[in-house]
Protein backbone atom coordinates (compact mmCIF):
# COMPACT_ATOMS: atom_id res chain seq x y z
CA UNK A 1 0.00 0.00 0.00
CA UNK A 2 2.34 2.46 1.06
CA UNK A 3 4.34 1.39 -2.13
CA UNK A 4 1.37 2.33 -3.99
CA UNK A 5 1.40 5.77 -2.24
CA UNK A 6 4.78 6.47 -2.87
CA UNK A 7 4.63 5.88 -6.69
CA UNK A 8 1.41 8.08 -6.75
CA UNK A 9 3.12 10.72 -5.29
CA UNK A 10 6.50 10.18 -7.72
CA UNK A 11 4.26 10.41 -10.00
CA UNK A 12 2.20 13.23 -9.07
CA UNK A 13 5.42 15.39 -8.69
CA UNK A 14 6.67 14.70 -12.05
CA UNK A 15 3.15 15.54 -13.24
CA UNK A 16 3.53 19.13 -11.34
CA UNK A 17 7.26 19.55 -12.23
CA UNK A 18 6.10 18.92 -15.87
CA UNK A 19 3.27 20.94 -16.60
CA UNK A 20 5.27 23.83 -14.88
CA UNK A 21 7.92 23.84 -16.94
CA UNK A 22 5.62 23.86 -20.17
CA UNK A 23 3.94 26.73 -18.48
CA UNK A 24 7.40 28.42 -18.18
CA UNK A 25 7.71 27.59 -21.99
CA UNK A 26 4.63 29.46 -22.68
CA UNK A 27 5.34 32.88 -24.83
CA UNK A 28 4.69 35.96 -22.68
CA UNK A 29 2.81 38.42 -24.03
CA UNK A 30 3.30 42.16 -23.54
CA UNK A 31 0.11 44.13 -24.96
CA UNK A 32 0.90 47.35 -26.16
CA UNK A 33 -2.00 50.14 -26.68
CA UNK A 34 -2.15 53.30 -28.55
CA UNK A 35 -5.20 56.07 -28.39
CA UNK A 36 -6.17 57.62 -31.25
CA UNK A 37 -3.15 56.16 -33.53
CA UNK A 38 -4.16 55.82 -37.15
CA UNK A 39 -2.19 55.46 -39.96
CA UNK A 40 -0.02 58.01 -39.84
CA UNK A 41 3.01 55.83 -38.95
CA UNK A 42 6.06 54.83 -41.39
CA UNK A 43 4.78 51.57 -41.68
CA UNK A 44 1.35 52.03 -42.83
CA UNK A 45 2.30 54.89 -45.20
CA UNK A 46 -0.89 56.75 -44.16
CA UNK A 47 1.64 60.14 -44.09
CA UNK A 48 5.08 60.67 -45.87
CA UNK A 49 6.80 62.43 -43.53
CA UNK A 50 5.03 60.64 -39.94
CA UNK A 51 9.05 59.10 -38.46
CA UNK A 52 8.39 56.32 -36.61
CA UNK A 53 11.55 54.45 -36.35
CA UNK A 54 10.77 51.99 -33.57
CA UNK A 55 6.90 50.42 -34.39
CA UNK A 56 8.45 49.90 -38.65
CA UNK A 57 11.14 48.46 -37.34
CA UNK A 58 8.80 45.78 -35.12
CA UNK A 59 6.75 46.00 -38.33
CA UNK A 60 9.40 44.42 -40.00
CA UNK A 61 10.78 41.91 -37.80
CA UNK A 62 6.84 40.27 -37.39
CA UNK A 63 3.42 40.34 -39.50
CA UNK A 64 1.96 44.31 -40.45
CA UNK A 65 -1.68 43.83 -40.62
CA UNK A 66 -2.30 46.75 -43.20
CA UNK A 67 -6.19 46.03 -43.28
CA UNK A 68 -6.70 45.80 -39.49
CA UNK A 69 -10.14 47.30 -37.98
CA UNK A 70 -11.82 48.27 -35.01
CA UNK A 71 -14.80 47.01 -34.00
CA UNK A 72 -16.32 50.37 -33.18
CA UNK A 73 -14.50 53.73 -33.86
CA UNK A 74 -14.28 55.36 -30.31
CA UNK A 75 -12.22 54.64 -27.38
CA UNK A 76 -14.45 52.72 -24.90
CA UNK A 77 -16.97 50.74 -27.02
CA UNK A 78 -13.38 49.58 -29.49
CA UNK A 79 -11.65 48.28 -25.89
CA UNK A 80 -14.63 46.82 -24.37
CA UNK A 81 -14.64 44.83 -27.85
CA UNK A 82 -10.50 43.97 -27.78
CA UNK A 83 -10.55 43.01 -24.18
CA UNK A 84 -13.64 40.83 -24.21
CA UNK A 85 -13.41 39.26 -28.24
CA UNK A 86 -17.30 40.05 -28.26
CA UNK A 87 -18.69 42.28 -31.63
CA UNK A 88 -20.14 45.44 -30.73
CA UNK A 89 -23.45 43.91 -32.07
CA UNK A 90 -22.95 41.50 -28.90
CA UNK A 91 -22.50 43.62 -26.23
CA UNK A 92 -24.12 46.47 -27.24
CA UNK A 93 -21.88 49.14 -26.74
CA UNK A 94 -21.78 51.22 -29.96
CA UNK A 95 -20.43 55.10 -28.40
CA UNK A 96 -18.64 56.86 -25.87
CA UNK A 97 -20.29 55.01 -22.83
CA UNK A 98 -20.67 52.11 -20.74
CA UNK A 99 -17.88 50.90 -18.60
CA UNK A 100 -16.56 46.80 -19.20
CA UNK A 101 -18.39 45.69 -16.33
CA UNK A 102 -21.42 48.07 -16.55
CA UNK A 103 -22.24 45.60 -19.82
CA UNK A 104 -24.74 43.15 -18.94
CA UNK A 105 -23.92 41.27 -22.20
CA UNK A 106 -20.49 40.91 -20.65
CA UNK A 107 -21.17 39.85 -16.91
CA UNK A 108 -19.75 36.60 -17.52
CA UNK A 109 -17.23 37.32 -20.06
CA UNK A 110 -13.39 37.18 -18.80
CA UNK A 111 -11.22 40.18 -19.84
CA UNK A 112 -8.47 38.50 -22.03
CA UNK A 113 -6.16 39.51 -19.08
CA UNK A 114 -8.28 37.62 -16.89
CA UNK A 115 -8.12 34.86 -18.69
CA UNK A 116 -4.94 34.55 -19.15
CA UNK A 117 -4.64 34.63 -15.47
CA UNK A 118 -6.93 31.94 -15.01
CA UNK A 119 -4.71 30.00 -17.36
CA UNK A 120 -1.52 30.42 -15.15
CA UNK A 121 -0.05 33.71 -16.47
CA UNK A 122 0.81 36.85 -14.29
CA UNK A 123 -1.01 39.68 -15.49
CA UNK A 124 0.45 43.49 -15.19
CA UNK A 125 -0.93 46.77 -16.27
CA UNK A 126 -0.56 50.28 -16.71
CA UNK A 127 -1.90 53.47 -18.51
CA UNK A 128 -4.97 53.25 -20.59
CA UNK A 129 -6.10 49.90 -21.53
CA UNK A 130 -9.96 49.49 -20.88
CA UNK A 131 -11.36 52.87 -21.26
CA UNK A 132 -11.36 53.23 -17.54
CA UNK A 133 -9.26 51.20 -14.98
CA UNK A 134 -10.17 47.45 -14.17
CA UNK A 135 -12.64 48.53 -11.98
CA UNK A 136 -15.51 46.82 -9.72
CA UNK A 137 -15.38 43.12 -10.10
CA UNK A 138 -12.52 43.73 -13.02
CA UNK A 139 -9.92 44.94 -10.00
CA UNK A 140 -8.43 41.07 -9.72
CA UNK A 141 -7.61 40.93 -13.19
CA UNK A 142 -4.80 42.31 -13.37
CA UNK A 143 -1.79 41.02 -10.30
CA UNK A 144 0.22 43.93 -10.85
CA UNK A 145 0.03 47.62 -11.63
CA UNK A 146 2.35 49.56 -13.86
CA UNK A 147 0.69 52.27 -13.11
CA UNK A 148 -1.64 55.09 -14.49
CA UNK A 149 -0.49 59.06 -14.21
CA UNK A 150 -1.91 62.06 -15.85
CA UNK A 151 0.63 64.72 -17.93
CA UNK A 152 0.55 68.30 -17.06
CA UNK A 153 -1.17 70.35 -18.90
CA UNK A 154 -0.61 74.05 -18.79
CA UNK A 155 -3.21 76.56 -17.28
CA UNK A 156 -3.94 78.53 -20.53
CA UNK A 157 -4.77 77.38 -23.37
CA UNK A 158 -1.22 77.13 -25.71
CA UNK A 159 -3.58 76.90 -29.34
CA UNK A 160 -6.87 76.74 -29.31
CA UNK A 161 -9.62 79.25 -30.25
CA UNK A 162 -11.09 79.94 -26.80
CA UNK A 163 -14.51 78.62 -28.09
CA UNK A 164 -12.96 75.11 -28.86
CA UNK A 165 -13.25 72.43 -26.14
CA UNK A 166 -10.53 72.29 -23.55
CA UNK A 167 -9.63 68.63 -24.83
CA UNK A 168 -8.85 70.04 -28.59
CA UNK A 169 -5.70 71.93 -27.50
CA UNK A 170 -1.97 71.94 -28.79
CA UNK A 171 1.64 72.84 -28.58
CA UNK A 172 5.39 72.18 -27.14
CA UNK A 173 4.36 71.29 -23.22
CA UNK A 174 5.95 70.33 -21.01
CA UNK A 175 9.36 71.06 -20.84
CA UNK A 176 10.74 67.94 -20.47
CA UNK A 177 10.14 64.05 -21.41
CA UNK A 178 10.34 62.98 -18.29
CA UNK A 179 7.53 64.78 -17.31
CA UNK A 180 5.17 63.05 -19.81
CA UNK A 181 2.97 59.90 -18.07
CA UNK A 182 3.62 57.87 -21.61
CA UNK A 183 7.23 58.34 -20.70
CA UNK A 184 6.71 56.99 -16.99
CA UNK A 185 4.91 54.37 -18.42
CA UNK A 186 7.36 53.38 -20.64
CA UNK A 187 10.16 53.61 -17.95
CA UNK A 188 8.02 51.05 -15.27
CA UNK A 189 7.46 48.65 -17.55
CA UNK A 190 11.02 48.55 -18.60
CA UNK A 191 11.51 48.21 -14.83
CA UNK A 192 8.86 45.58 -14.67
CA UNK A 193 10.67 43.65 -17.65
CA UNK A 194 13.63 43.33 -15.44
CA UNK A 195 11.64 41.30 -12.80
CA UNK A 196 12.15 37.60 -12.63
CA UNK A 197 8.85 36.50 -13.20
CA UNK A 198 7.69 32.59 -11.90
CA UNK A 199 5.20 32.21 -14.77
CA UNK A 200 4.63 33.69 -18.13
CA UNK A 201 2.97 37.28 -18.02
CA UNK A 202 0.52 39.19 -19.49
CA UNK A 203 1.86 42.75 -19.80
CA UNK A 204 -0.61 45.54 -21.05
CA UNK A 205 0.80 49.12 -21.38
CA UNK A 206 -1.79 51.55 -22.74
CA UNK A 207 0.00 55.08 -24.57
CA UNK A 208 -2.40 57.98 -24.65
CA UNK A 209 -0.77 60.05 -27.68
CA UNK A 210 -1.32 61.08 -29.67
CA UNK A 211 -5.09 61.15 -27.85
CA UNK A 212 -6.24 64.71 -27.63
CA UNK A 213 -4.51 67.45 -26.03
CA UNK A 214 -1.94 67.09 -28.38
CA UNK A 215 0.77 68.33 -26.00
CA UNK A 216 4.84 67.14 -26.11
CA UNK A 217 7.71 68.81 -25.53
CA UNK A 218 9.32 71.00 -28.17
CA UNK A 219 11.82 68.32 -29.52
CA UNK A 220 9.30 66.38 -30.98
CA UNK A 221 7.89 69.67 -33.02
CA UNK A 222 11.41 69.88 -34.15
CA UNK A 223 11.28 66.74 -36.14
CA UNK A 224 8.82 68.38 -38.64
CA UNK A 225 8.85 71.73 -40.84
CA UNK A 226 5.47 72.81 -40.34
CA UNK A 227 5.46 74.46 -43.64
CA UNK A 228 6.45 71.49 -45.46
CA UNK A 229 3.95 69.50 -43.58
CA UNK A 230 1.72 67.71 -46.71
CA UNK A 231 -1.71 67.91 -46.10
CA UNK A 232 -4.59 65.56 -46.96
CA UNK A 233 -5.80 65.43 -49.97
CA UNK A 234 -9.39 66.66 -49.92
CA UNK A 235 -11.64 67.44 -52.77
CA UNK A 236 -14.09 70.01 -52.18
CA UNK A 237 -16.81 67.76 -54.09
CA UNK A 238 -15.88 64.61 -52.22
CA UNK A 239 -19.36 64.51 -50.20
CA UNK A 240 -21.51 65.47 -52.58
CA UNK A 241 -22.08 61.40 -53.23
CA UNK A 242 -22.74 60.51 -49.78
CA UNK A 243 -26.73 60.82 -47.84
CA UNK A 244 -26.11 63.20 -45.12
CA UNK A 245 -26.04 60.65 -42.09
CA UNK A 246 -22.57 61.11 -40.76
CA UNK A 247 -21.70 64.40 -42.32
CA UNK A 248 -22.65 66.15 -39.03
CA UNK A 249 -21.07 63.38 -36.72
CA UNK A 250 -19.13 66.67 -35.30
CA UNK A 251 -22.73 67.55 -33.73
CA UNK A 252 -22.56 64.87 -31.06
CA UNK A 253 -18.70 64.89 -30.44
CA UNK A 254 -16.03 67.67 -28.87
CA UNK A 255 -14.28 67.82 -31.89
CA UNK A 256 -14.27 70.78 -34.20
CA UNK A 257 -15.74 70.82 -37.70
CA UNK A 258 -13.87 70.73 -40.92
CA UNK A 259 -15.17 74.44 -41.14
CA UNK A 260 -14.38 75.43 -38.29
CA UNK A 261 -10.70 74.06 -38.55
CA UNK A 262 -10.36 76.15 -41.76
CA UNK A 263 -11.69 79.28 -40.06
CA UNK A 264 -9.42 79.31 -37.56
CA UNK A 265 -5.98 79.38 -40.06
CA UNK A 266 -4.95 76.05 -37.84
CA UNK A 267 -5.07 73.20 -40.12
CA UNK A 268 -1.48 72.89 -40.66
CA UNK A 269 -0.65 73.67 -37.08
CA UNK A 270 -3.03 71.02 -35.39
CA UNK A 271 -1.22 68.30 -38.25
CA UNK A 272 2.33 69.45 -37.22
CA UNK A 273 0.96 68.61 -33.59
CA UNK A 274 -0.61 65.39 -34.42
CA UNK A 275 2.55 64.15 -36.39
CA UNK A 276 4.68 65.48 -32.97
CA UNK A 277 2.60 63.15 -31.00
CA UNK A 278 3.31 60.25 -33.29
CA UNK A 279 7.04 60.58 -32.86
CA UNK A 280 6.58 61.16 -29.74
CA UNK A 281 4.68 57.84 -28.83
CA UNK A 282 6.94 55.85 -30.98
CA UNK A 283 9.92 56.90 -28.69
CA UNK A 284 7.94 55.74 -25.62
CA UNK A 285 7.27 52.10 -27.72
CA UNK A 286 11.40 52.26 -28.36
CA UNK A 287 11.91 52.43 -24.40
CA UNK A 288 9.69 49.19 -24.02
CA UNK A 289 11.05 47.20 -26.82
CA UNK A 290 14.80 48.12 -26.61
CA UNK A 291 13.89 46.62 -22.44
CA UNK A 292 12.14 44.19 -23.77
CA UNK A 293 15.38 43.29 -25.95
CA UNK A 294 18.14 43.29 -23.13
CA UNK A 295 15.65 41.53 -20.80
CA UNK A 296 15.55 37.73 -20.26
CA UNK A 297 12.50 37.39 -22.25
CA UNK A 298 13.62 38.93 -25.48
CA UNK A 299 13.31 35.75 -26.98
CA UNK A 300 10.10 34.27 -25.56
CA UNK A 301 7.63 37.21 -25.99
CA UNK A 302 4.77 38.05 -28.20
CA UNK A 303 4.61 41.36 -28.92
CA UNK A 304 0.89 43.13 -30.19
CA UNK A 305 0.72 46.58 -30.91
CA UNK A 306 -2.59 48.01 -31.91
CA UNK A 307 -4.58 51.30 -31.91
CA UNK A 308 -8.22 51.32 -30.28
CA UNK A 309 -9.60 52.99 -33.71
CA UNK A 310 -8.28 55.73 -36.83
CA UNK A 311 -8.65 59.14 -36.22
CA UNK A 312 -9.00 62.00 -39.17
CA UNK A 313 -7.38 64.92 -39.76
CA UNK A 314 -9.71 66.69 -42.46
CA UNK A 315 -10.40 63.28 -44.40
CA UNK A 316 -13.46 63.33 -45.54
CA UNK A 317 -13.56 66.68 -44.49
CA UNK A 318 -13.89 65.54 -40.55
CA UNK A 319 -11.93 65.68 -37.84
CA UNK A 320 -11.17 63.04 -35.07
CA UNK A 321 -13.28 59.80 -34.84
CA UNK A 322 -16.86 57.88 -34.98
CA UNK A 323 -17.55 57.57 -38.91
CA UNK A 324 -17.43 54.48 -40.97
CA UNK A 325 -14.91 55.36 -43.55
CA UNK A 326 -11.94 54.09 -43.52
CA UNK A 327 -9.57 56.45 -41.93
CA UNK A 328 -11.96 56.01 -38.55
CA UNK A 329 -12.32 52.27 -38.76
CA UNK A 330 -8.05 51.33 -40.10
CA UNK A 331 -5.97 50.54 -37.34
CA UNK A 332 -2.14 49.72 -37.14
CA UNK A 333 -1.98 45.79 -35.80
CA UNK A 334 1.23 44.50 -35.47
CA UNK A 335 2.15 40.83 -34.57
CA UNK A 336 6.14 39.95 -33.65
CA UNK A 337 7.69 37.41 -31.52
CA UNK A 338 8.52 33.19 -31.26
CA UNK A 339 6.86 31.41 -34.57
CA UNK A 340 6.61 34.40 -36.58
CA UNK A 341 8.46 34.92 -39.66
CA UNK A 342 8.78 38.39 -41.11
CA UNK A 343 7.27 38.49 -44.18
CA UNK A 344 5.63 40.66 -46.66
CA UNK A 345 2.51 43.10 -44.69
CA UNK A 346 -0.88 41.09 -44.99
CA UNK A 347 -3.59 42.65 -46.99
CA UNK A 348 -6.14 40.23 -45.61
CA UNK A 349 -9.19 41.66 -43.18
CA UNK A 350 -8.27 41.73 -39.61
CA UNK A 351 -10.62 42.68 -36.46
CA UNK A 352 -9.11 43.72 -33.32
CA UNK A 353 -11.59 41.09 -31.88
CA UNK A 354 -9.37 38.48 -33.19
CA UNK A 355 -6.80 39.40 -30.88
CA UNK A 356 -8.34 37.16 -28.35
CA UNK A 357 -8.60 34.17 -30.00
CA UNK A 358 -5.50 34.59 -31.64
CA UNK A 359 -3.19 35.06 -28.47
CA UNK A 360 -4.68 32.25 -26.71
CA UNK A 361 -4.25 29.85 -29.94
CA UNK A 362 -0.46 31.40 -29.75
CA UNK A 363 -0.14 30.40 -26.40
CA UNK A 364 -1.71 27.18 -26.47
CA UNK A 365 -4.61 28.02 -24.19
CA UNK A 366 -8.13 26.77 -24.56
CA UNK A 367 -10.43 28.75 -26.83
CA UNK A 368 -12.87 30.57 -25.00
CA UNK A 369 -16.83 29.89 -25.59
CA UNK A 370 -17.70 33.77 -25.80
CA UNK A 371 -15.23 34.44 -28.72
CA UNK A 372 -16.63 36.05 -32.05
CA UNK A 373 -13.23 36.77 -33.66
CA UNK A 374 -11.40 34.43 -36.06
CA UNK A 375 -7.91 34.01 -34.85
CA UNK A 376 -4.98 35.23 -37.17
CA UNK A 377 -2.73 32.74 -36.94
CA UNK A 378 -3.27 31.17 -40.30
CA UNK A 379 -2.00 35.07 -41.61
CA UNK A 380 0.91 35.14 -39.13
CA UNK A 381 1.90 31.43 -40.49
CA UNK A 382 1.55 32.72 -44.41
CA UNK A 383 0.41 36.46 -45.04
CA UNK A 384 -1.14 35.54 -48.35
CA UNK A 385 -3.32 33.27 -46.57
CA UNK A 386 -6.79 34.28 -48.44
CA UNK A 387 -9.81 34.96 -45.11
CA UNK A 388 -13.58 34.77 -45.83
CA UNK A 389 -14.49 37.07 -42.73
CA UNK A 390 -14.37 40.78 -43.81
CA UNK A 391 -14.06 43.16 -40.38
CA UNK A 392 -17.29 44.72 -39.31
CA UNK A 393 -17.50 47.94 -37.51
CA UNK A 394 -20.02 49.69 -36.27
CA UNK A 395 -20.95 53.18 -34.83
CA UNK A 396 -23.97 54.43 -32.89
CA UNK A 397 -26.89 51.97 -33.51
CA UNK A 398 -27.94 50.74 -36.41
CA UNK A 399 -24.13 51.86 -38.64
CA UNK A 400 -22.34 49.46 -39.71
CA UNK A 401 -18.96 48.69 -42.31
CA UNK A 402 -18.01 45.99 -43.86
CA UNK A 403 -14.35 45.74 -44.91
CA UNK A 404 -13.18 43.07 -46.92
CA UNK A 405 -9.71 42.34 -48.51
CA UNK A 406 -10.75 45.13 -51.99
CA UNK A 407 -13.89 46.60 -50.82
CA UNK A 408 -15.72 48.51 -47.79
CA UNK A 409 -19.40 48.64 -47.41
CA UNK A 410 -21.41 51.42 -45.06
CA UNK A 411 -24.93 50.89 -44.70
CA UNK A 412 -26.06 53.64 -42.18
CA UNK A 413 -29.45 52.85 -40.13
CA UNK A 414 -31.92 55.03 -42.67
CA UNK A 415 -30.84 51.98 -45.48
CA UNK A 416 -28.34 54.76 -47.15
CA UNK A 417 -24.89 53.34 -48.29
CA UNK A 418 -21.48 53.54 -49.74
CA UNK A 419 -19.57 51.37 -51.89
CA UNK A 420 -15.84 51.82 -52.39
CA UNK A 421 -13.25 49.97 -54.26
CA UNK A 422 -10.01 50.02 -52.59
CA UNK A 423 -7.83 48.84 -55.38
CA UNK A 424 -8.21 52.44 -56.88
CA UNK A 425 -9.85 54.30 -55.04
CA UNK A 426 -8.04 53.98 -51.11
CA UNK A 427 -9.02 57.87 -50.13
CA UNK A 428 -13.12 56.54 -50.83
CA UNK A 429 -13.44 58.98 -53.00
CA UNK A 430 -15.76 57.68 -55.78
CA UNK A 431 -19.10 56.21 -54.06
CA UNK A 432 -20.38 52.79 -55.89
CA UNK A 433 -22.74 52.09 -53.86
CA UNK A 434 -25.32 52.80 -56.71
CA UNK A 435 -23.57 51.67 -59.81
CA UNK A 436 -25.11 48.79 -60.97
CA UNK A 437 -21.90 47.63 -62.46
CA UNK A 438 -21.21 46.93 -59.18
CA UNK A 439 -24.51 45.12 -57.60
CA UNK A 440 -23.55 42.04 -56.76
CA UNK A 441 -20.35 42.74 -55.04
CA UNK A 442 -22.89 45.17 -52.65
CA UNK A 443 -25.05 42.18 -52.05
CA UNK A 444 -22.34 39.95 -51.34
CA UNK A 445 -20.89 42.25 -49.41
CA UNK A 446 -24.61 43.17 -47.52
CA UNK A 447 -24.65 39.29 -46.52
CA UNK A 448 -22.39 40.16 -44.10
CA UNK A 449 -24.21 43.02 -42.23
CA UNK A 450 -25.49 42.03 -38.46
CA UNK A 451 -28.64 40.64 -38.43
CA UNK A 452 -29.80 40.53 -35.20
CA UNK A 453 -27.91 43.51 -33.94
CA UNK A 454 -27.96 44.37 -29.66
CA UNK A 455 -29.83 47.45 -28.71
CA UNK A 456 -27.96 50.00 -27.20
CA UNK A 457 -27.09 49.49 -23.68
CA UNK A 458 -26.91 52.97 -21.96
CA UNK A 459 -26.18 53.26 -18.32
CA UNK A 460 -29.03 55.21 -16.01
CA UNK A 461 -27.19 58.15 -15.45
CA UNK A 462 -26.58 57.88 -19.61
CA UNK A 463 -30.38 57.74 -19.92
CA UNK A 464 -30.70 60.86 -17.80
CA UNK A 465 -28.12 62.74 -20.08
CA UNK A 466 -29.84 62.26 -22.56
CA UNK A 467 -32.90 63.26 -21.74
CA UNK A 468 -32.01 66.43 -20.39
CA UNK A 469 -30.43 67.28 -23.49
CA1 LIG B 1 -9.08 56.18 -28.60
CA1 LIG C 1 -17.00 61.24 -52.77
Amino acid sequence: MIHRIFIALFILCFWIEESYAQDLKKPNVLFIAIDDLNDWAGFMGGHPQALTPHMDALAKRGRNFLNAHCAVPVCSASRASVMSGVAATTHGSYELGPRYEQLPALKDVPTIQRYFKDHGYTTLSGGKMLHHNFNGRLAGDIDQSLGRSRSPRPKKPLSRPTNWSGAWDWGAYPKADVEMADIQLAHNTATALKEDFDKPFFMSVGFFRPHVPLFVPLKWFELYDADKITLPKNPKSDLDDLAKNFLSINDYAVAPTHAEVLASGKQRSLTHAYLASVSFVDHCVGIVLDALKSSSYAENTLVVLWSDHGFHLGEKQHWAKRTLWEESTRVPLLIAGPGIQPDAPCKEPASLIDLYPTLTELCGLPRAKHLEGVSLVPQLRNPKKARRQPAITSSYFGNHAIRSRDWRLIVYEDGAKELYDHRNDPDEFRNLANNPVHKSTLEKLSKWLPKNAAPEFKTKSERTRVRRK
